[in-house]
């Protein structure tokens, strides 16, 4: 029997913690994020014989560290690495809530997306066809209400099919201008050597490019040994970016 962490994303008000009840019913608990005010509610529940952990992350908009929030957020996931993210939406939203979606799709494959409210879409006339959306975003999609435990059962078997790693997404990925990519292609391999295979190379690269050091003085705090060398990762990357 395993434990797998499962970490729930998404906007503000798209039905995390309904989703979050839904799956945690009352085992559940709450407390606040190491050395910060903001709530950590985490519960789990058993599927198949194995338990999976569950955090509601705080919800944000996006994850560039502008907000305790917003760092809490991506902290987890970039770092804490779940063995999966559901990135909840709301399912009526969806033009706005795929910003934050396809940020988590730089950070994590390990991802599963949760349309949520569908029965408030259903109802405005929105049809989405979750598979042309699955194919086009290269991870499992699966249609939800969390209010009425519609869908729940899908989801669980999706969240299972990522967690044992029998499906294993390719997210698609936002491309950047040539020099943008190019820039991220020489920077990309020395993340790598730097930090291993357990971090997202590709998205710390782009923040380094983007002067956002904030992620260098977490992945510090969680590396310890290598903060040297993470230091100079930064000289290189910000020597790269201007
Ligand atoms: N109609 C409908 N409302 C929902 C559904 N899921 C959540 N809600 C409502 O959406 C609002 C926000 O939900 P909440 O779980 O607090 O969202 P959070 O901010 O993402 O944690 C609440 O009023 C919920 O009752 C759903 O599937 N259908
Ligand atoms: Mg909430």
């Amino acid at each position: 029997m395993s434990t797998y962490r499962v970490a729930l994303i998404g906007n503000p008000n798209t039905g995390k913690s309904t989703l979050f009840n839904a799956l945690t019913g009352l085992r559940q608990h709450t407390g606040n994020w190491a050395g910060k005010t903001v709530v950590r509610a985490e519960g789990e529940y058993e599927y198949n014989g194995h338990t999976y952990n569950v955090i509601d992350l705080p919800g944000t908009y996006s994850l560039f560290s502008n907000s305790v929030d917003e760092e809490v957020a991506r902290d987890y996931i970039v770092l804490d690495r779940p063995d999966v993210t559901v990135i909840v939406l709301d399912a009526t939203a969806m033009e706005r809530n795929m910003n934050l979606a396809l940020q988590v799709l730089e950070m994590t494959s390990r991802a599963v997306v949760c349309l949520n409210l569908i029965d408030e879409a259903g109802k405005l006339g929105i049809e989405i066809r979750e598979q042309l959306l699955a194919e086009k975003l290269g991870v499992p999609v699966v249609k939800i209400s969390a209010r009425n435990k519609q869908g729940i059962t899908e989801l669980l078997r999706q969240i299972e099919n990522v967690a044992k790693r029998r499906i294993v997404p390719k997210p698609v990925q936002v491309k950047y201008s040539e020099e943008i990519e190019r820039r991220i292609q020489e920077l990309e391999p020395e993340v790598r050597r730097l930090i291993g295979d357990d971090y997202p190379a590709r998205w710390i690269a782009l923040r380094l490019l983007d002067g956002d050091d904030s992620i260098i003085a977490a992945l510090e705090r969680r590396l310890g040994a290598n903060a040297s060398q993470t230091k100079e990762m930064i000289a290189d990357g910000l020597s790269c970016a201007h």
